[in-house]
């Protein structure tokens, strides 16, 4: 892909680039892991489906798994033994390819505990928390106290705050501060001195308040960092090309009413007037050892009122 040559129309007649018509502008994959078991003792069977996943121009034609073991297989749906001798936390990749060779991936953790020790009990966890719930930024105190091992000690207790942040310890507090509201579902682990281990989740719930524009429609995206698709060799005289995707994330219509254009403006000379929030793929040229590109993003709603907004995307030849 990073040596075909661009057609000239391409990002020019969008019509034409939507149809399919230019594959420089083929939206990647989306690659979707379900597992049907997150967590357990080894040996651990896990059904995997990669059904969630989509191309939204496009069609999956490749489904392959990296289990984080050393071993790999291909298809929508796949069944995996984890079997480790100690406690382990396996990665698990999946790489989808869509019909014009892109690739989108996911990972998931699985995470595999030791047999139990024979005759050994488990222990349990159990905790309890507070306030429960409550408006962001929320400090919650974590106590673990109420959980116990009929035939012996627990060693650890290991905590997953539900928002990517772990921590462990008897007693512990956590301040959740998230950008929308959200359930988060807070997990303890208890491991007594055989090894063997317990978990329980319980959820806390974060409020914020949405902000919410007044009337007219409210513009915003992000911009992913430029790839270079294609290193020149002979700067100046041939450029290299980057790609960035933009994503409307953030446009969001007045209540009871709908944002029906995205116009993208890329600084480059280039746009595109999409009826969607889909996400849209621009490939950039520049010979420059940096160039930076003002891109717009103006959205249009079914009222016609409009809001615009710019950010700079910066490209660097090393
Ligand atoms: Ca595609
Ligand atoms: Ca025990």
């Amino acid at each position: 892909m990073q040596r075909r040559l661009i057609p000239k129309l391409c990002g020019v007649v969008l019509s034409l680039a939507l149809a399919g018509g230019c594959t420089l502008l083929n939206a990647p994959p989306i690659a979707h892991i379900s597992a049907s078991i997150l967590s357990g003792e080894s040996p651990l069977l896990v059904a995997f489906d990669a059904s969630a996943s989509y191309d939204s121009d496009g069609r999956i034609v490749a489904y392959r798994w990296s289990f984080g073991d050393g071993t790999t297989a291909q298809g929508l749906q796949v069944d995996h033994i984890f079997a480790p001798a100690s406690a382990t936390t396996y990665t698990v990749t999946l790489e989808v390819e869509d019909n014009s060779g892109a690739i989108g991936t996911m990972q998931q953790s699985i995470e595999v505990r030791r047999a139990p020790a024979p005759g050994n009990n488990a222990p349990f966890a159990r905790f309890t928390f507070d306030p429960t719930h409550g408006d962001g930024p929320l400090f919650v105190q974590f106590d673990a106290a109420l959980s116990s091992d009929v035939d012996g000690e627990i060693e650890l207790y290991a905590w997953d705050f539900g928002d990517g942040t772990t921590g462990s310890g008897l007693q512990i507090a956590h301040t959740y501060n998230p950008v929308a509201s959200t359930n988060f579902p807070a997990t303890l682990t208890v491991y007594d001195d055989d090894g063997a281990s317990r978990s329980t989740t319980a959820i806390v719930s974060v409020y914020v308040e949405e902000i919410v524009p007044f009337d007219g429609p409210t513009a915003e995206f992000t911009a992913s960092d430029p790839e270079k698709v294609y290193e020149s060799t002979q700067l100046p005289e041939i450029p290299s090309l980057f790609r960035v995707t933009f994503t409307p994330e953030g446009s969001v219509a007045a209540p009871g009413h709908e944002i029906e254009v995205y116009i993208w403006n890329f600084g480059d000379g280039e746009s595109a007037t999409l009826q969607t929030d889909d996400a849209i793929v621009h490939t950039y040229r520049s010979s420059a050892p940096t160039h930076t590109f003002v891109a717009s993003l103006t959205v249009v709603d079914d009222q016609g009122l409009q809001d615009s907004v710019v950010v700079n995307i910066t490209v660097v030849n090393d």
